[in-house]
């Protein structure tokens, strides 16, 4: 886009959201311009625990749909608005709240953690929810020696490695931005850039989390690539957060594994749709009160923890 257009849309947004009395929360994997205007810039959890907080009136939340509806279980006052009512999670639609249930009824009494990436509808059957960023102490904290895990098997089995004490029964969901990577293309990469330190997302395969230096969720990458001293990192997760990193950590180069690691609902979103949003008060999310107050208290214990 033409700098000086970026420029006027970006000062419309933040004009109108002043306006509004709105935040605007954009995800890691968010187009960097949308990144840009954003109030917050963060991983599930870190959105999550900022909309419980948040002061103004409303939220628009730049992401997809599970974390729009996440923000409005915590915050009902608000309203929510998300820039395009079709940005969904396919991970999130593989597991859907009658297959839970059924799920559950095969294993009485075992606890049910599911990640965040899943509908209102699954959370009002979770004991608890995770984000790949407190998984492992999620399922820690339960001190169960069974735990039904859903929708992501990747992430299950990476939990499943760190707490061997721990049957995990997964689901057999997966995101397909992450699970379609390939050993070959990590070791490409590797080839083509040696010495460089390969960090993985635990959405990805296990091959590739055994073959990863670091097996980090987003939040944990901005961190990790901030302290480390390489100069140059492999980074296999969604591109969006290339521009966290070159952010979090300037002057180190950052190997993204694009254009196969890009998620095509998380890039929906442009800096048009935002302003439409709060200029329209358009694309709010509901989330019938029964549903969000059977449903809170997954996500309260999720944001406790980690
Ligand atoms: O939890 C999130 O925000 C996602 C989808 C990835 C991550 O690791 O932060
Ligand atoms: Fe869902 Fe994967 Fe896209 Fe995240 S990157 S929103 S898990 S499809």
């Amino acid at each position: 886009m033409d700098v000086a257009i970026l420029e006027a849309l970006s000062a419309e947004v933040r004009e109108l959201a002043r306006e509004r009395d709105a935040v605007i929360f954009a995800h890691n994997y968010q187009r960097a311009e949308v990144q840009a205007i954003a109030d917050v810039v963060g991983d599930s959890l870190e959105l999550a625990r900022r909309a419980a907080a948040a002061e103004a009136s409303v939220i628009v939340l730049a992401g997809v749909r599970f974390m729009a509806e996440t923000a409005k279980i915590l915050a009902p006052a608000k309203t929510v608005l998300i820039p395009r009512t079709d940005a969904g999670c396919p991970m999130a639609d593989m597991i859907t709240g009658e297959q839970l249930a059924a799920w559950k009824a095969e294993y009485p009494g075992v606890p049910v953690v599911m990640y965040v990436n899943s509908s209102a509808e699954v959370k009002v059957l979770t004991d608890v929810c995770c984000t790949s960023a407190n998984a492992v102490e999620v399922v820690r904290s339960l001190g169960s020696p069974k735990v039904l895990f859903g929708p992501d098997r990747n992430l299950g089995t990476w939990i499943a490695s760190k707490l061997p004490e721990v049957e995990m029964i997964l689901w057999d969901g997966y995101c397909p931005t992450h699970d379609r990577v390939t050993l070959e293309q990590v070791e490409d990469a590797r080839r083509q850039h040696p010495g460089a330190p390969v960090i993985a997302h635990p959405e990805c395969r296990p091959e590739i989390t055994a073959a990863a230096d670091a097996v980090l969720s987003t939040s944990q990458m901005l961190r990790w690539s901030a302290a480390s001293d390489a100069e140059e990192i492999i980074v296999v997760t969604e591109s969006g957060l290339l521009t966290g990193l070159e952010k979090a950590a300037p002057g180190k180069r950052f190997v993204g594994l694009a254009p196969a690691m890009l998620c095509p609902n998380m890039k929906m979103t442009r800096l048009d749709h935002v302003r439409d949003a709060l200029r329209d008060m358009s694309g709010e999310i509901v989330v019938p009160a029964e549903v969000a107050d059977a449903a809170r208290g997954s996500l309260e214990r999720m944001t406790a923890i980690g």
